[in-house]
This record gives C-alpha cells, sequence and structure tokens, in this order.
C-alpha cells in the first residue's frame, strides 16, 4: 500500500513536470477550446488571386490591438512563413510582407498571390502581438493559385 501511493505520487509530479515544461507561449490565458480556423479556404483548395480570407475565431473574441480584456486577440495571416515555434510564440508576431497583423479587429480580407502554391495559417495574437497561452492557431494550409487569366486572349 506504501510503496503502491509512492508510485502515484511519482507518477502526478512527473506528469505536472511534463505539462509545465511543455508550455511554450506568451502569458496571456486563452481557454482551452479556443480555436481559429479558415471559414473559407481548406487545404489543398485552388483558388484565384485576390483571394478573399475569412478568419474564424471560436471561444474568444476579437478586439483591436492595443485593447487589453480577457480572451480577446487579434488575427495575424502567416503567408509562406514557417509555422511559430519555440521562443517566437513569447514574442510579438513579426511584421512583414509574410506575417500580417490585422490591428483593427478585421474578420477577412483580400490577398494578393503571386499564381502557384502558397501556405496560410492563422494565428491570433493578444494586446501586444503575442500569442497566447496556449496559442490559438489554425491549421496550416497550402492554397493552389491560378495563373490570372485577364492578361490572356481568347
Ligand atoms: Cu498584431
Amino acid at each position: 500500500m506504501r510503496r503502491l501511493s509512492l508510485a502515484i505520487a511519482l507518477t502526478l509530479s512527473t506528469a505536472a513536470f511534463a505539462t509545465t515544461s511543455l508550455v511554450m507561449a506568451g502569458e496571456t490565458p486563452a481557454p482551452e477550446n479556443a480555436k481559429a480556423y479558415f471559414i473559407n479556404l481548406k487545404d489543398g483548395d485552388t483558388v484565384s488571386s485576390p483571394v478573399l480570407i475569412r478568419f474564424g475565431l471560436s471561444g474568444m473574441g476579437v478586439a483591436p490591438s492595443g485593447t487589453e480584456a480577457p480572451n480577446t486577440g487579434h488575427h495575424h495571416l502567416l503567408i509562406d512563413a514557417p509555422a511559430l515555434e519555440g521562443d517566437a510564440l513569447n514574442e510579438a508576431i513579426p511584421v512583414d510582407s509574410g506575417h500580417v497583423h490585422f490591428g483593427k479587429g478585421q474578420t477577412e480580407a483580400s490577398v494578393n498571390l503571386a499564381p502557384g502554391k502558397h501556405t496560410l495559417q492563422l494565428v491570433l495574437g493578444d494586446w501586444s502581438h503575442i500569442p497566447h497561452n496556449k496559442p490559438v492557431m489554425s491549421e496550416r494550409i497550402t492554397v493552389t493559385v491560378e495563373p490570372s487569366t485577364q492578361a490572356k486572349s481568347p
């Protein structure tokens, strides 16, 4: 009996340690069930440019950047950018052509993409552009943009 309870205690403390060490994210909490997703796009879709991309969020609300309110954030669209991981999840999301901020709280955007394959991912950032704990990110999808037909003559 004594040995059994020791084994349980060890298992519990190991589990707690593993959970703590896996958390790599900013300090703003996100609800466990929070989800970001593409409303109108899925992996493997073929689209034409400009692409209207609609940003879905469930379990949280959208707030403009700079507005610190519980369980809110603003969308970021990663275009052909590597997935955020490690320290990048503790830092403000970069601002460049591959990391587009929607700091006014926009929930859709019309995006120009060159013909060919592109990866897209949504990442929610807190009021200061740092991913939540846990990070709220969509699936990383690949879409194929068709060549423009406007330049062709019949
Ligand atoms: Cu931002």
